[in-house]
């Protein structure tokens, strides 16, 4: 059986690709941050918590990801551990580099000690494009992060590409554009949008309060992108591939379509500056026609679909929360 390590498996596409590789055959390893209160929601959420073999591991801490290493000797490792919400980024941002750049060189300079045939998969980032202007991205369109969070990925991405020249490692830069799910923390803007709105159509609250609604962002289903991070691992030779749908939208659109789909009136929607970034990304959308090619990747799910399904579950959780029964999920503000 392949044995897998995920770092970052308690977090959204940690949790996907586990059940994903679960379900290939895969013997799963991933790693967990010992904290005051866990945070396994999401594999309880998928049934899976109790099939995968947790290991206590920061990318802070270089010997816990040797340790972590050695317990689960994997052929393959998906590291997916960050600081990933780029608001935060700008109050943290050396922490930001901490966990989400140099975390990326812990993990692989530990890789060389370790087994340099392990394959290695980073999860770069859209947002590592930045304001460059140009209308769809690709693999070489120009870097220019607008956030700690991006530049510390862009340390990430170009750390990979060096592992894989200068080491001959397998390692693969993912260049993921948004994906969404109904595991996606709150923080972040639609799970944040379908969470109010559900909780605004059954009269437990009033107002959806947004930041920038002009931002467009290039929104795919979560996964269906943990599928292509696996397939990104599974070609002859490693490479680097863009991750997106091909199609954006605004945060507005997004506000809109999922009180349509809620059934209730656009008006509870407001803007606050408190919700502004110091400097935002105004408009990503991908190209992914070389997953398309090389490895037959194709996101099924496009915007209209998404919010139906995110507005849709919260709906459901909330609904089953206000009869008394207990969901594992974090929408804990009842
Ligand atoms: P999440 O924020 O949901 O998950 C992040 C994971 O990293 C969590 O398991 C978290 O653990 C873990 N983590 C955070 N800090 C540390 C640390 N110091 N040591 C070990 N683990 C840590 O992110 P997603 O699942 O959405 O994203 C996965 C990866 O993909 C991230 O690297 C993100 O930056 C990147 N990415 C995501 C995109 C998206 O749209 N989702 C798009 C592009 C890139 P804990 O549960 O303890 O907090
Ligand atoms: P992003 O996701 O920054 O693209 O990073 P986020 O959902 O946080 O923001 C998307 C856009 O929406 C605007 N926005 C708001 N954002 C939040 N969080 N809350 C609000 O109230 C709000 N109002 C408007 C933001 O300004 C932004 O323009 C995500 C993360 O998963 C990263 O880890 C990943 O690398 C990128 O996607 C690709």
């Amino acid at each position: 059986m392949t044995r897998a390590l995920i770092t970052g498996i308690t977090g959204q596409d940690g949790a996907y690709l586990a059940r994903f590789l679960l379900k290939k055959g895969y013997t799963v390893f991933g790693t967990f941050r010992r904290q005051s209160s866990s945070n396994f929601w999401r594999l309880h959420y998928l049934k899976i918590a109790n099939k995968i073999n947790l290991i206590p591991a920061d990318v802070l801490d270089s010997t816990s990801v040797y340790r972590a290493l050695e317990e689960s000797n994997p052929t393959e490792i998906y590291h997916l551990a960050a600081q990933s919400f780029v608001g935060a980024s700008f109050d943290q941002p050396l922490y930001t580099s901490d966990v989400t750049g140099f975390g990326t060189v812990r993990v692989l300079d530990e890789i060389l000690k370790f087994n340099k045939k392990i394959k290695f998969y980073q999860a770069s980032s859209s947002e590592m494009f930045g304001s460059e202007k140009s209308p769809v991205k690709n693999e070489s369109s120009p870097l220019m992060p607008s956030s700690p969070y991006a530049i510390s990925k862009l340390y990430a991405y170009w750390q990979t590409k060096l592992y894989r020249e200068a080491y001959d490692v397998y390692a693969v830069n993912g260049i993921l554009f948004n994906h969404e799910s109904p595991l996606r923390g709150l923080e972040f803007v639609t799970r944040k949008i379908s969470n109010e709105v559900a909780r605004i159509s059954l009269g437990i609250s009033k107002k959806l309060e947004l930041g920038n609604i002009l931002a467009k962002r290039d929104w795919g289903y979560a996964p269906e992108y943990v599928e292509g991070i696996w397939k990104s691992l599974q070609a002859k030779k490693p490479d680097d591939y863009v991750m997106a749908t091909n199609e954006n939208h605004t945060v507005k659109e997004f506000a809109e379509k999922a009180c349509k789909i809620a059934g209730i009136s656009t008006k509870c929607i407001s803007v606050s500056k408190k919700n502004l970034r110091p400097f935002d990304v105004n408009n990503l959308k991908g190209d992914y026609s070389k997953a398309k090619r090389k490895l037959g990747w194709n996101p099924k799910t496009k915007f209209n679909g998404l919010v139906k399904i995110m507005v849709e579950e919260d709906i459901h959780r909330w609904e089953q929360r206000l009869k008394g029964e207990y969901l594992p999920w974090d929408a804990g503000t009842a």
